[in-house]
C-alpha cells in the first residue's frame, strides 16, 4: 500500500481542505494520512461565513510524529497552515522526513477570495516551504502576493510570477488560473519547471460557487507523484481529475458547491 499524507486544515463543510485531500487519496488508490493544522467551520447563520480554530502546537506535533515517523509516506501536500508554528513543524517534518515528493499548496485565501487570511504568514511560507516544494500550486491570489507580480491577468503574467516563484525555491511551479483569468473561456493553468512552460487548458466548469477546487488539484498532483508519475504526467492528471470533479459537483446549499472527487470512477482514468 502506497502512503501519503496532507498536513492541512479540516473544512467542516467537507469540500475544501483534508476532507478533498483523503477523498482524492482515495480514488487515487493510495493510503491516506492526515495531520490537522486547523478546523474550518461555517456559520449558516451569517452565510456561511468562515471561522478558523487553530489545533495547538503540540497536538499538532504529535500528529506529525504519527505520519512521518517509520510508516514509509512517499509524498506530502500542505494546505491551510494558519500559524506559524504549523509552518516551522511542516518545514521540520517534511524536510526530517525527506519527503522529496511535496506539494505546497501555499493556501491564503478561501473560495477565491481576495483578502489573505494570515497575511503575517506569507513570507513564513514562501522562505521555509517553496525551497521544500517539488511542485507549489499558487491560484492566482497566492501568485500574485508570493511574486510581488502585482497583476497578473494574462498568461504572459503569469509567467512572470511563475518565474520569481521558481527563483524563491520551487522545484515548479504551477499556477491555477482556472477559470479566474480575466476573460478566460478555458481553465487556464501553467506548470514551468525553470527551464519551460506549459498551458494546461481544460474546459471551463465555472460557478461562483465552486468550494475545493484548489485543495483537490494540489492533493491530486501529490497522489501522482505518490503512484511514481512525473511532474508533468501528475499535473496532467490531477488537471482531469479537477475537471471530472467539477463536472460532478452539486449544491451542498445556496453558499456553495463543492466537487465530487468519486465522479472520476465514471470513467476510472488509470485504465
Ligand atoms: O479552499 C481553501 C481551503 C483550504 N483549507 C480549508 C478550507 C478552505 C476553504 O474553505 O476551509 C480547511
Amino acid at each position: 500500500m502506497i502512503k501519503i499524507a496532507t498536513i492541512a486544515g479540516s473544512d467542516a463543510s467537507g469540500g475544501a481542505g483534508l476532507e478533498a485531500d483523503l477523498k482524492t487519496f482515495e480514488e487515487y488508490g493510495l493510503y491516506g494520512m492526515a495531520a490537522v493544522t486547523l478546523i474550518a467551520t461555517m456559520d449558516p447563520e451569517k452565510n456561511w461565513a468562515h471561522n478558523v480554530f487553530p489545533v495547538d502546537e503540540k497536538a499538532l506535533k504529535a500528529q506529525l510524529e504519527t505520519v512521518f515517523k517509520g510508516v514509509g509516506v512517499v509524498a506530502a501536500k500542505s494546505g491551510m497552515l494558519g500559524t506559524f508554528y504549523a509552518v516551522e513543524l511542516t518545514h521540520s517534518y517534511i524536510s526530517s522526513g525527506g519527503i522529496k515528493n511535496y506539494v505546497l499548496d501555499p493556501v491564503m485565501v478561501c473560495k477565491g477570495n481576495d483578502e489573505a487570511l494570515n497575511p503575517e504568514l506569507n513570507t513564513a511560507i514562501a522562505e521555509k516551504l517553496l525551497p521544500l516544494a517539488l511542485v507549489a500550486t499558487p491560484n492566482l491570489f497566492e501568485a500574485r502576493q508570493l511574486s510581488g507580480v502585482k497583476d497578473i491577468s494574462t498568461i504572459e503574467q503569469m509567467k512572470e510570477a511563475a518565474r520569481v516563484i521558481f527563483d524563491k525555491g520551487a522545484a515548479n511551479v504551477f499556477i491555477k488560473g482556472g477559470s479566474k483569468l480575466p476573460g478566460a473561456e478555458k481553465a487556464a493553468d501553467l506548470l514551468y519547471d525553470g527551464k519551460s512552460f506549459e498551458l494546461l487548458e481544460a474546459p471551463l466548469i465555472k460557478t461562483d460557487w465552486t468550494h475545493g477546487a484548489g485543495c483537490t488539484t494540489s492533493a491530486a498532483i501529490a497522489a501522482g507523484l505518490a503512484r511514481g508519475l512525473s511532474v508533468y504526467d501528475a499535473v496532467s492528471l490531477a488537471k482531469k481529475f479537477i475537471t471530472q470533479s467539477l463536472g460532478g459537483s452539486f449544491a451542498l446549499n445556496k453558499w456553495v458547491g463543492p466537487g465530487n472527487p468519486s465522479s472520476w470512477r465514471k470513467e476510472n482514468l488509470f485504465k
